[in-house]
């Protein structure tokens, strides 16, 4: 059993705030981000400024964060992970929840079904029946579930069991429940990791994971067992891997396996010491959020996911003050970042 650390958990619920407020911000093009025009941004962020009547954030969070926070406060007041509270949550955050947040396309139907039966149904039926049956393979589980590792962190069974319950309830693929599990588990090994934990040990790691969720024969494609073995190649490679490359072998989309795995690959790409030398100055985990973000694509939602396993392994401390102060949700993320640890 590994100490649980209390800059850890900071460090992970602040990291995808971040992630997603800044990431959110670049997220409109689809297109890579160069380092200068990432650093322009972060080199200003401030507090919220009050013009009198209203405070006005520079950087608002959106779903990833909203639901990631629901998540946390509803497993916290259960005590456990309850289905049908955490469905609940979800359904009435959204339904009262800024349009800045910018939900997925087809969530609102899942939430609209659970609602309609005042979430008393099977909290897991609306969803099952998302795209003819197939379920959603959106990153939107993912994206989300980092809370459900610091809360069951001592108990790793829990921690794939709970992100499989907490995916089901709006993504039901087998490839989005996948990558919930695997970015779950991502940020318990970061937990759990000391510093001497090198990139190739926690890849070794997921790999071992990913190759038991995807031995069953009905997967056709083993999609994470393939992307985890390319970032093996990518890290080991002598250069920086090209965005052509990134696009080819893993993704930037709204995919789960794409976005989940282009979050891994970007803290696995600065563990291995592999840092773009336009952001060498940085400290490990702001590297890791905007290498995430320069990737293009789903950038709130690769960065969210990246700042949340790149600060449970580094902790709060490489956070900057400004970068916090500047996101909404900053004290409510404090205060969960808090109760989950204790
Ligand atoms: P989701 O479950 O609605 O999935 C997102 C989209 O993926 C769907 O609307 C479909 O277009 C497509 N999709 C998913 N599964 C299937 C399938 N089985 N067959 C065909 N198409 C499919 O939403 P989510 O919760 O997964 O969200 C994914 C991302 O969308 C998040 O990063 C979130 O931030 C959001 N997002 C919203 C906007 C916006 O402008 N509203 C833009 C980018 C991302
Ligand atoms: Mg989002
Ligand atoms: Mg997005
Ligand atoms: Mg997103």
């Amino acid at each position: 059993a590994q100490m649980r650390s209390r800059s850890k958990y900071y460090g992970a619920v602040l990291g995808a705030l971040v992630g997603d407020c800044i990431g959110a911000q670049f997220e409109s093009g689809w297109c890579p981000v160069a380092f200068s025009t990432l650093l322009k941004l972060t080199d200003t962020l401030k507090e919220k400024v009050s013009d009198g009547s209203s405070e006005k954030w520079m950087l608002y969070y959106t779903d990833d964060t909203e639901m990631a926070h629901e998540l946390g406060k509803s497993m916290l007041s259960k005590g456990a992970f309850d289905a049908k509270n955490v469905a609940e949550c979800f359904g009435e955050t959204y339904f009262a929840s800024k349009p800045c947040r910018w939900y997925g396309g087809s969530v609102p139907n899942v939430f609209k079904q659970l609602q309609a039966v005042r979430y008393k149904g099977d909290p897991y039926g609306p969803a099952a029946k998302q795209f003819n049956g197939q379920g959603s393979y959106g990153n939107g589980s993912a994206m989300r579930v980092f809370p459900v590792s610091l809360f069951y962190f001592e108990d790793v069974d829990k921690v794939m069991h709970f992100a499989a319950c907490s995916s089901k309830i709006t993504h039901s693929h087998i490839n989005a429940i996948n990558g919930a599990i695997l970015q779950a588990l991502a940020v318990h090994t970061a937990l759990s990791s000391s510093r001497d934990t090198t990139w190739d040990i926690v890849l070794n790691k997921l790999t071992k994971y990913a190759e038991k969720l995807e031995e069953s024969k009905s997967i056709d494609s083993r999609v994470y067992c393939q992307k985890l073995n390319e970032m093996y190649r990518m890290i080991l490679a002598k250069h920086i891997p090209t965005q052509n490359e990134i696009d080819d072998k893993i993704g930037t989309g709204i995919r789960s396996d794409e976005a989940m795995c282009a979050a891994l690959f970007s803290f696995l790409l600065i563990l291995a010491g592999k840092s773009p030398p336009e952001l060498s100055h940085l400290s490990p985990i702001c590297q890791v959020i905007l290498y995430a973000i320069s990737l293009g694509g789903d950038t709130d939602t690769i960065a969210t996911m990246a700042g949340a396993i790149a600060g449970a392994y580094y902790g709060e401390e490489g956070i900057p003050k400004n970068w916090i102060q500047a996101c909404e949700g900053n004290e409510e993320a404090c205060n969960l970042a808090l109760n989950l640890f204790n």
